[in-house]
């Protein structure tokens, strides 16, 4: 097995281009000697039909945009590597899982679902997580979620799902945003989405950043090793710098602020060179268990407690590079869960089943083509040989005569490969059934699961969902789509359901208004049968929950601090801050009243990076009031203050010492400080080390969510 050390080693195989010291030509290769005027009759006449650059150029451009993807439409991605740490060739015989070591390159785009490719980062949405191995037995895609379960049972109501979330159809609106009739109305009717609707209302679905996901393969595939044994897999991503999220308010500042604020921390994380991190986990369930748990390991809306089987890691994925061009690889890049190679297989999940078809089909609208494979972001790096041939953009060019098979012109050639030689063998699965239009009686089970995830948030966590909900239904005009939420959520918890209903003004219902169709049809007799809930076998599960997560680790890393100046600061204050931050790998980002040079107290500059106008404490993980500043001018200029209560109010770390922390006074949380607010660093001397200490030690612990308790009573 080759290393696939570094990406040069691909970009060799793909045709990349740079200008630079080169001539501007036509598409034909012609050097232009002048791309400013049109050919014309005359100085001031009219434009020659016979100027074929002007013609070209702007040919080129009224066809320049592709349709966007149908769901996940806006998304960032970079290339990186992922290299194998505990090798399980015992369960599988992939071979880019064979050897410690061994690396493959990959590509990984991250994404939102519902928005247009403009939309917003900070939408309230289930984030795509997909992945793409080239490894040296082709393309390997897993193409997972931020959220380990999904909304649907079967892929046929997926259409439904998205027309229901999109826009809706008459007005175009709203734009990235769930919190409207269509959505909800088909959500309080589809009582198996309860489980995922928990996950899409918690915080997981208003991340910090994409390198602070979790990601998740969502259904159960399959391991096959060379003997040809089979064992259920789930997958995991843990990332390194732990799952966080913003606050709510402050997501939908963010998008009116920034709303390329995902893609622009991932771009910049990987500039600085703090490359994003995820160890890649298994979790593995032995064929013979298949039915020994109180859920199906084919129905999506499920998972597989971490406290009944352990997430084992196998590797870890690093992005290290920033794509050259969005366009030609970030937006081109064709995923499908169908893209495996020997040793990983596909369940009969019914919602992945379905998935195999569409992402094919959806390349044929999308890029265009059959031949989207040849797209150099597309390409597998394993040799391609076969008898497809022509279509739309054929890049190859195939010599000789014969593109059958069997032949004897070609001796041959190309030839099928024996499972030894590494040919592709679907997994030996016995069907033996009746054709049905049935769903299994074993996903009846709509609120289980969902109890166990609520049940294991903390108290924060817990009211962030309500908070969420309120809002969400609270968009809802049609009151009756309300009153059935609230019965499914009674469902679930009834304080849950008491509490979102006395944010939105409708009672909750006694009975379950809900009509449950279990997705058969009618004339079935499983139809309208109930949902049952089925006790979850773990009361409590830490995994589920953001803030008891157990992989997240203290680390600032990547971290921005706004430290906001003023002329009279004290310049030790800002470097002993900035330097210390940089030694973390975090950075302190000066912001002041004006951009260009704020003067200090030792009559040197240090040079503004944003102005209150052009900076908001939303865009910053902490903030910072270094002493010496002009107190007076701060503390009445209404720009500082509201920067500091919109940090206050999201939770986040504000530290001061010296003089500055009279500013906090002024403040207009100023009554509402309690005295055990760990995320208040304040310190009467100046910039001592022991300061700078708490402060980064209390920037770690990411949020102070315990504020909100003195903020909302
Ligand atoms: Fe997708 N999904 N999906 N999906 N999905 C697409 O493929 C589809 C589902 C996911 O960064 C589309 O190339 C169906 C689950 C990601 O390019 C499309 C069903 C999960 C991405 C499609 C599902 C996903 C997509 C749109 C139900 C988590 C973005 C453009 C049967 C495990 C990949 C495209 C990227 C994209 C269909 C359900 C993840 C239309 C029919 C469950 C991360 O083919």
């Amino acid at each position: 097995m080759k290393n696939f050390q570094d990406e040069k080693q691909r970009d060799l195989l793909i045709n990349k281009s740079d200008g630079t010291n080169k001539f501007l030509t036509t598409d034909q290769g012609v050097r232009i000697n002048d791309d400013n005027n049109s050919l014309k009759a005359g100085e001031r006449g009219p434009s020659l039909l016979e100027d074929f650059i002007l013609r070209e150029k702007i040919t080129h451009f009224d066809h320049e945009r592709i349709p966007e993807r149908i769901v996940h439409a806006r998304g960032s991605g970079a290339h990186g590597f992922f290299e194998v740490t505990n090798p399980i060739p015992e369960l599988t015989k992939a071979g880019f899982l064979q050897e410690a070591g061994l690396k493959t390159p990959v590509f990984a785009r991250f994404s939102t679902v519902a928005g247009s490719r403009g939309s917003t980062d900070l939408a309230r949405d289930v984030r795509g997580f997909a992945v793409k191995f080239y490894t040296q037995e082709g393309i390997y895609d897993l193409v997972g979620n931020n959220i380990p379960v999904f909304f649907i049972q079967d892929a046929s109501k997926f259409p439904d799902l998205i027309h229901a979330v999109k826009p809706e159809p008459h007005n175009e609106m709203p734009q990235a945003a769930s919190a409207h009739d269509t959505f909800w109305d088909f959500i309080s009717l589809m009582p198996e989405s309860m489980h995922m609707i928990m996950w899409a209302m918690s915080d997981r679905a208003i991340p910090r950043s994409y390198r602070m996901m979790e990601g998740f393969g969502v259904h159960t595939f399959r391991l096959i090793n060379e003997a040809g044994n089979s064992t259920f897999v789930k997958f995991h991503w843990k990332p390194k710098l732990g799952t966080h999220a913003v606050a709510w308010d402050e997501a939908q500042k963010i998008s009116g602020k920034n709303p390329d604020f995902h893609r622009e921390d991932l771009w910049e994380a990987i500039e600085m060179g703090n490359f994003p991190e995820w160890e890649l986990g298994v979790q593995i369930i032995p064929e013979e268990d298949e039915h020994k748990y109180e859920f199906d390991l084919l129905d999506p809306t499920k998972l597989v407690p971490e406290e009944l089987i352990p997430v084992t890691i196998v590797g870890r994925m690093v992005l290290n590079k920033n794509p050259d061009n969005f366009f030609a690889e970030t937006e081109q890049i064709a995923f499908h869960p169908g893209h495996v190679v020997p040793g990983i297989d596909f369940s009969n999940d019914p919602l992945l089943q379905g998935r195999l078809f569409s992402y094919t089909d959806t390349q044929l609208s999308r890029l265009g083509s059959p031949n989207f494979h040849e797209i150099p972001i597309n390409r597998s790096v394993a040799p391609v040989h076969n008898n497809q041939r022509d279509g739309h953009m054929r890049q190859e060019i195939n010599k000789g005569r014969v593109s059958y098979h069997p032949n004897s012109l070609g001796g041959g050639c190309p030839y099928q490969a024996k499972i030894a030689e590494g040919g592709f063998a679907s997994f030996n699965e016995r069907v033996d059934a009746h054709k049905v239009r049935e769903r299994s009686e074993s996903f009846a089970d709509h609120f289980g699961q969902a109890k166990l995830f609520f049940n294991s948030q903390t108290d924060v966590e817990k009211s962030h969902i309500v908070k969420a909900l309120r809002f969400e239904l609270g968009k809802v005009d049609t009151a009756a789509i309300r009153v059935r939420m609230l019965g499914l959520l009674s469902q679930i918890d009834m304080q849950l359901a008491e509490r979102v209903s006395m944010g939105i003004g409708t009672q909750v219902p006694p009975i379950l208004e809900t009509p449950i169709n279990h997705g058969v049809s009618p004339e079935n007799e499983m139809g309208n049968q109930e949902p049952k809930t089925v006790e979850s076998s773990v009361e409590n599960s830490d995994a589920l929950s953001m803030l008891k997560n157990p992989t997240n680790t203290p680390t600032i890393a990547s971290r921005k601090v706004a430290i906001i100046c003023s002329d009279g600061v004290s310049e030790a204050s800002v470097k002993n801050m900035k330097d210390a931050l940089l030694k973390e790998d975090a950075k302190g980002l000066v912001i002041a009243p004006h951009l260009g040079a704020v003067l200090t107290d030792e009559d040197g500059a240090i040079a503004a990076d944003f102005s209150f106008l052009t900076a908001s404490s939303v865009l910053f993980d902490a903030v910072y009031i270094p002493h010496g500043l002009g107190l007076t001018a701060l503390a009445e200029n209404d720009d500082v203050m509201e920067f500091l209560n919109d940090a206050y109010k999201h939770c986040k770390v504000i530290g001061a010492n010296g003089e500055a922390t009279a500013v906090l006074s002024a403040a207009p949380f100023a009554s509402k400080i309690s005295n055990d607010d760990a995320g208040l660093v304040l310190s009467g001397e100046i910039g001592t080390e022991t300061f700078i200490q708490d402060f980064i030690n209390a920037m770690s612990e990411h949020r102070f969510w315990e504020r909100e308790k003195n903020l909302y009573k």
